[in-house]
């Protein structure tokens, strides 16, 4: 019987699932695990590419940008509890932005002696756990540890189908030494995957009561924070909105569902819509407004549109919800776009409504570049973000921004061209992500802006590491203020006349001396500069796009900005 290593059919299963890469942090666990790569590999099987990257929390922030990128899941593959513990803010990241990614650690082996895979080394002792998987299994969808060997395809393929359907996200997969190193049958490796991810549809009389009180409405309003679905989703999205005078808001957007200069994108502010607003759709927002500072109507009805309306994995989350409406984006839009389509209109009324927020939503950018160009005192990241917007302008260019540039006066008008933070907040996540997008996308211009906080969180030496090894030309954008200033804020917001606030220098938030950042980029080649005149930062950026675009080579910009 033609059989392979377990460690090796891994990779093979993979492939035939769609994984094009393996992002891999090995140790002790893998030598089935490369010997069985390497073994496939020699007998010619088609493998995804296993990339070395060098910091777990890199390997699943690249998961996650490829995912946004491509929307195929990859897999990630670490070493034991240490490994899955440094994956595991990444876990949680993709986990609270449903993305699917196949994540596997390897297990110490639990046997001791006289058995091929035993241990060896004190550390197999050291990183036995009785319940490893405990460290990612509130974010993943499903776990379970490899048994036997022959088990590899059909769990990869449970695996997949199950992170894959909706709501999508993480699952994990432990992997045991001795399991790995055991021979299975090749035979129905490379085949089609087994089971079929489920996509839920939405319900008929929930959509029709969600249409029927959009259509109605006088003041509807949708709130955005996770996009508009896929690329034609995205544009009827726009369209619909403008044919209904609907107002949108991105408060908190995690991606773009608008374009921010279109006419009813009425800025990131919901409190004076929701204020006036008496349907409202809650458009795949895990968090749609601010509940002690933003009030709805008595009489509001709202919509909850999204793969999880209810987000059910969160333990507390009240938002009123009368209609839900479950299911993907580019599912649900086109779907509440066609139930909408009959349904009676008075168009003077529509055309007002329009016009009214045309004029609003002009004046609240108009209002807001006027403050972002004064750089009297300096540059602010509002002033970083106008420039930014107006260099990018007609590239094919995707933001990912943590701390870093802000939407609105960043001006983004395409499908997948920004990206926040997931509102799980794992910092370090967009330098990676970034490299993950660069590599599902070599000819998009992928821009990381961060605050410096983030960039130290991102293990910047193993980023640009990743980026000259794989050729990714990624410009990074760091908006250093030497703080940790979302803390201070955050501080100052709680108490506003209290001592942190009235302190000299607020404990515990600031990061000074700032590192020469330029130099942690140097080290790995890439081009950098420093910033530190508003005068220059329009210059610096198009220098920065030059290097990125014709010379394919990394770029970083240290720009000092003021605290916001
Ligand atoms: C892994 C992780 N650790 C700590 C935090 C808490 N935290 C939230 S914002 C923040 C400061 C971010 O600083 P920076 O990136 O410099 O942005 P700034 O607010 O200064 O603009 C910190 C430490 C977090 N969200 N994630
Ligand atoms: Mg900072």
């Amino acid at each position: 019987m033609d059989t392979m290593t377990a460690g090796g059919a891994i990779f093979t299963r993979l492939k035939a699932l769609g994984v094009d890469y393996v992002f891999a942090n090995s140790g002790t666990d893998f030598p089935p695990v490369i010997e069985g790569l390497a073994e496939a590999a020699a007998r010619e099987i088609a493998l995804p590419r296993a990339l070395v990257i060098p910091h777990e929390h890199a390997a699943m922030g690249m998961a996650h940008g490829y995912y946004l990128m491509s929307g195929r899941s990859q897999a990630v593959m670490l070493h034991t509890n240490v490994g899955l513990s440094n994956g595991a803010t990444g876990a949680i990241n993709a986990a609270c932005e449903h993305v699917p990614i196949l994540l596997m650690s390897g297990r110490t082996p639990v046997t001791e002696e006289k058995r091929f895979g035993a241990r060896t080394v004190p550390i197999a002792w050291g990183q036995e756990m009785r319940d490893q998987t405990a460290l990612v299994r509130e974010a993943c969808k499903w776990d379970y540890e490899l048994k036997f060997p022959e088990q590899v395809g059909g769990l990869l393929d449970r695996a997949w189908a199950i992170a894959n359907s909706t709501p999508k996200g993480p699952v994990y997969l432990s992997l045991p030494r001795e399991t790995l190193c055991e021979a299975t049958p090749r035979a129905g490796l490379e085949g089609p995957p087994s089971l079929s991810p489920v996509a839920v549809a939405p319900d008929a009389a929930a959509l029709a009561e969600a249409a029927r009180l959009l259509a109605g409405a006088e003041r509807p309003l949708v709130i955005a924070q996770r996009g508009a679905g896929d690329a034609a989703s995205f544009t009827a999205f726009g369209r619909w909105v403008e044919a209904w005078g609907i107002a949108v808001c991105s408060w908190w957007a995690t991606h773009l569902s608008i374009s921010t200069e279109h006419p009813c994108h009425v800025g990131a502010d919901p409190g004076p819509w929701l204020a006036e607003a008496d349907v409202v759709l809650v458009l795949d927002c895990l968090a749609p407004w601010w509940p002690d500072r933003h009030a709805l109507r008595p009489d509001a009805r709202v919509i909850h549109m999204g793969p999880d309306p209810l987000f059910s994995r969160f333990p507390v989350r009240n938002f009123r919800c009368d209609v839900a409406v479950a299911g993907e984006s580019a599912v649900t839009v086109p779907a509440l776009i066609d139930a909408m389509a009959g349904l009676p209109r008075d168009e003077a009324v529509i055309a007002a409504r329009r016009a009214r927020l045309a004029e609003g939503s002009e004046a609240t950018r108009r209002a807001a570049r006027e403050k972002a160009a004064d750089v009297r005192r300096g540059i602010t990241k509002a002033y970083v973000s106008l420039c930014l917007g107006e260099a990018l302008d007609g590239l094919e260019a995707s933001v990912f921004s943590e701390l870093g540039t802000q939407l609105g006066t960043l001006k983004r008008s395409e499908y997948r061209s920004w990206f926040q933070e997931p509102h799980s907040g794992g910092l370090g996540w967009s330098f990676p992500c970034a490299l993950g997008a660069q590599l599902a996308e070599p000819d998009r211009i992928c821009v990381a802006t961060m605050g410096d906080g983030s960039y130290m969180f991102a293990n910047p030496t193993v980023c640009h590491q990743i980026a000259e090894a794989l050729a990714l030309p990624v410009l990074v954008i760091v908006l250093n203020n030497e703080e940790w200033g979302a803390v201070r804020a955050s501080v100052a917001g709680l108490y506003p006349g209290g001592h942190a606030a009235r302190a000299n220098e607020m404990p515990l938030t600031a990061l000074k001396p700032s590192p020469d950042f330029t130099q942690t980029a140097a080290a790995s080649r890439a081009w950098s500069r420093r910033v530190t005149d508003p005068a220059e930062v329009p210059a610096a950026i198009a220098e920065a796009l030059t290097v990125v675009r014709e010379e394919r080579r990394q770029a970083l910009l240290d720009i000092r900005v003021l605290p916001d």
